[in-house]
């Protein structure tokens, strides 16, 4: 428990119709009671709300009218006395209330601290404190789903699953160290555990499969349209985005830097990157828009490689196809519409568009959607592991199971086995935060904005 009551303004900060100021801690109520002008908030039932104004005591002058609710510990977001005082958007004034609640024994929370306080005081686990984050971040409907369905706790379900399966297993072990005359070990090992421990493995292994599904909707795939200048680039954007976002026209070199946006196939956020055409310049300006141009090609998950249907293939669209190899990408020959001069014969596994027609909005989406399979995603009741966080800790516990299958095949002695049955235990435990160190934690919260 905290002995500090904390403060921040909960609400985005600007110009909004209300703006909502939250406190927790002991003293919460007693602190926004001393400024309350209405009903004695100390006597008031919790989970009421409180019409009434907030003063300055000092100048003894009403500050503005407010509702105030009061929720007292421990069913409450930190599970300690919460406090949100509704007053009217506005950054003067929200911040007006905020400085006299920090000169009135409220302390400025950090960010994340609200939802730290939720997970220190044991009101939800770490992986639901990361769902909070992951839902302030959803830009899709999809991705909200898969932070509901861990805020809901479907993913610490999960892995306190797969946690009791590993526990079996050391329970076993238990059982066998400490009677040995009651089994042999080696018998018990490779009838008992061998088979449950690969269980638990090919679980894992399921869940990873899943993850990959689950990171895509949490975190999108970024996407970067490459090519030399003119083929169409900005054109593929403007049309995938369903709006004129990047210039475009016949000009080679129009586009100078990397424009940004976000467009959602399935229920997938997808954040597609327009670069500058790729080619030798002496123009200062164009050519450090190259270099960022070939920055987005490194960053990009998925890269869309524009040609021109109506020209030969240059030095630089091989080039392009020779850099690009080793990604994930989609080979697009543009400007179908015009007279074929490009050697096909020399591409494989391409598709190809006209921007003269929307029908080649649906083939690109199609191979997207093939790529990344996202034709059937469910995104309802499945709890998809996304947090990278997460995901690799599935995989240490995994290799540790692993590393104790070896072990049993060694015939080595079976708290050898433990150790590592044990290892694969904790490591999970990491993931609902049950064995984190200080370091992470703050690291964790710290990702959250002012007032969550
Ligand atoms: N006929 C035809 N013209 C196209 C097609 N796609 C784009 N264009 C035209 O080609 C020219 C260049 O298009 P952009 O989209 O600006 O090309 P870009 O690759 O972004 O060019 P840079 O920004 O200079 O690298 C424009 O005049 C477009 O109207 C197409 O499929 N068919
Ligand atoms: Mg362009």
């Amino acid at each position: 428990m905290f002995n500090d009551t904390i403060v921040a303004i909960s609400t985005a900060l600007g110009e909004g119709a209300i703006s909502i100021i939250r406190l927790s801690g002991n003293d919460s109520i007693e602190i926004v009671s001393k400024l309350f002008k209405g009903k004695n908030l100390i006597e008031v039932n919790s989970h009421t709300i409180n019409y009434g104004h907030i003063i300055n005591p000092e100048e003894n002058s009403i500050v503005d009218e407010v509702l105030v609710s009061v929720m007292r510990a421990p069913k409450t977001f930190t599970a300690e006395d919460v406090v949100e005082i509704n007053c009217h958007g506005g950054i003067f004034v929200t911040n007006k209330i905020l400085e006299i609640l920090l000169t009135h024994g409220a302390r400025l929370a950090e960010p994340g601290e609200f939802t730290k306080r939720a997970f220190l005081n044991g009101r939800i686990d770490l992986t639901q404190a990361e769902s909070v984050m992951d839902l302030i971040n959803a830009k899709t409907e999809e991705s909200l789903n898969v932070a509901l369905n861990g805020l809901d706790g479907k993913v610490s379900q999960l892995i306190k699953n797969l946690r009791e399966e590993v526990l079996f297993v050391v329970a076993n072990i238990e059982v066998n160290i400490d009677y040995p005359e009651y089994d042999d070990a080696i018998k018990m090992s490779n009838e008992i555990l061998k088979p449950k421990i690969f269980e638990v493995i090919s679980k894992i292994e399921k869940i990873l499969e899943y993850a990959k599904t689950g990171k895509i909707l949490r975190e999108g795939i970024k996407i970067a349209i490459i090519g030399r200048p003119n083929v169409g680039k900005s054109s593929l954007l403007n049309i995938l985005m369903r709006e004129e976002r990047a210039i475009v026209t016949e000009i080679a070199g129009t586009t100078r830097d990397i424009i940004e946006g976000y467009i959602n196939i399935g229920g997938i956020p997808l954040k597609i990157v327009d670069t500058a055409g790729i080619r030798e310049t002496n123009d200062i300006i164009e050519a450090i828009g190259v270099k960022r141009s070939i920055k987005a090609l490194e960053e990009a998950e998925l890269v869309l490689l524009v040609l021109n249907n109506n020209e030969k293939l240059t030095e630089s669209d091989k080039n392009l196809l020779k850099i690009s190899e080793s990604k994930q990408r989609i080979i697009i020959i543009n400007k179908s519409d015009l007279e074929t001069k490009i050697e096909k014969e020399l591409l494989k596994n391409y598709i190809e568009t006209t921007m003269l027609d929307d029908k080649s909005v649906d083939v690109i989406e199609k191979k997207i959607k093939d790529i990344y399979n996202l034709g059937d995603i469910k995104t309802k009741d499945q709890a998809y592991i996304s947090n990278s966080r997460h995901i690799a800790k599935l995989k240490l516990a995994k290799r540790s199971l692993e590393d104790a299958i070896e072990s049993i095949e060694l015939e080595v002695p079976i708290d050898m086995v433990e150790i590592d049955v044990k290892d694969a235990w904790m490591t999970l435990g990491e993931i609902l935060g049950e064995e984190v160190g200080d370091a992470l934690l703050n690291e964790l919260f710290s990702k959250f904005c002012l007032g969550k």
